[in-house]
């Protein structure tokens, strides 16, 4: 028969193993601070029909979060609501903002990793910002959604959950800031939005980095360009960002946005020029005139999907003293180029940024 000392000792040290588990489990999950800034993710439609119409940036942090329990058993997450905006009205002020929060976070060493949900139009540059200026190693995941939470087969909660999976995963570190959609984790780099109304919409064309499945991250790829901790970029230096502009090239073109960009104060022009970063022998004496007055001209392309702009090929880059944007596209193009007149106004400095990063 058990003596009840005996039988005390055995249930006190019972406890203390429970105690101890459960101490080790808490201790085991990851800190993820989720910053919210608005978007579809945070949309709202007036049926579940609406898959498409819908007014985005209605739905507060807490409420997103508390939407998924699950969440909860990937990592202790805390909610902040920096903005609640569609992401088609960022500026570059907004950018900026979030750079700061995001870098200030990433030093506390209660955050092991962090989530912004954003919306889907400019993810990409945000994305790519942060990755440029953000000198940490610790998982920073973008991650948004193309349908209202209130939609059939809504794609939000599944998208948050996968980006809490990654940001919680040590895997995740140094690879750069990611963004997780549908699935697929991707270089902040290179993603870009490709489709503008289905759940696959996020592509880059140098294919994903891995993927993300039942709150599990499957790598295959990493990043080569340089981002973050190997970044000459930091967002504690930078007060502002020079205005930089962008005009499309096409058939019939002429000169006038060109001049007009540079009238209002950019620094910079980014031409989406057809095929390889052509321009329009209409449009070639403005933009070496332009040149001539300091403003920088980087010829990126409207072309995207897995090609690049090859300096001096479709125009005498070295002889007008221009920059091509490589394989970034016009609207990432913007984003670096904006970050390297912070640095430098030498045009052959702006091209190895455009090579390096
Ligand atoms: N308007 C879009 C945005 O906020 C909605 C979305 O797709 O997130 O980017």
């Amino acid at each position: 028969m058990l003596t009840k000392t005996f039988t005390r000792s055995l249930a006190a040290s019972l406890l203390g193993l429970v105690l101890a588990a459960s101490v080790h489990a808490q201790q085991a999950k990851p800190q993820v601070t989720i910053l919210a800034t608005g978007g579809t993710i945070a949309g709202a439609g007036a049926s579940a029909a609406n898959s498409a119409t819908y007014q985005a940036a209605k739905v507060p942090v807490d409420k997103l979060i508390a939407g998924i329990p699950e969440i909860g058993k990937l990592a202790d997450v805390r909610g902040e609501q920096v903005f609640q905006i569609a992401s088609e009205s960022f500026t570059d002020e907004h950018l900026l903002a979030l750079g700061r929060r995001v870098a200030a976070l990433a030093k506390q060493p209660d955050v092991d990793g962090i989530v912004i949900t954003h919306g889907t139009d400019t993810l990409e540059e945000t994305a790519f910002f942060l990755n440029l200026v953000v000198p940490t190693e610790k998982p920073v995941v973008l991650v948004g959604s193309m349908r209202p939470g209130t939609a059939l087969s809504a794609d939000g909660a599944l998208n948050l959950y996968n980006a809490v999976a990654t940001a919680s995963d040590r895997a995740s570190r140094g690879k750069g800031v990611l963004v997780v959609m549908n699935d697929e984790i991707f270089s902040g780099r290179d993603v870009t939005k490709a489709i503008n109304i289905r759940t696959e919409a996020f592509k880059s064309p140098w294919g994903s980095l891995g993927m993300v499945v039942e709150g599990r991250t499957y790598w295959f790829r990493a990043p080569v360009k340089r981002h973050t901790v190997g970044s000459e970029f930091n967002i504690e230096t930078i007060k502002s960002l020079p205005a930089v502009g962008i005009a499309y090239g096409s058939g019939n073109a002429t000169d006038v946005a060109y001049k007009a960009l540079a009238a209002s104060g950019a620094k910079a022009l980014i031409h989406a020029g057809t095929g390889n970063g052509s321009v329009s022998a209409q449009v070639v004496p403005a933009l070496r005139e332009l040149r001539s007055q300091g403003v920088q001209i980087v010829r990126s392309a409207r072309v995207t999907g897995g090609g690049f702009v090859l300096r001096n090929a479709e125009q005498p880059d070295d002889q007008y003293d221009w920059v091509v944007a490589h394989d970034l596209n016009p609207q990432k193009a913007r984003i670096l180029a904006a970050l390297a007149l912070t640095r430098t106004t030498d045009a052959r400095e702006v091209q190895r940024y455009f090579m390096e990063y």
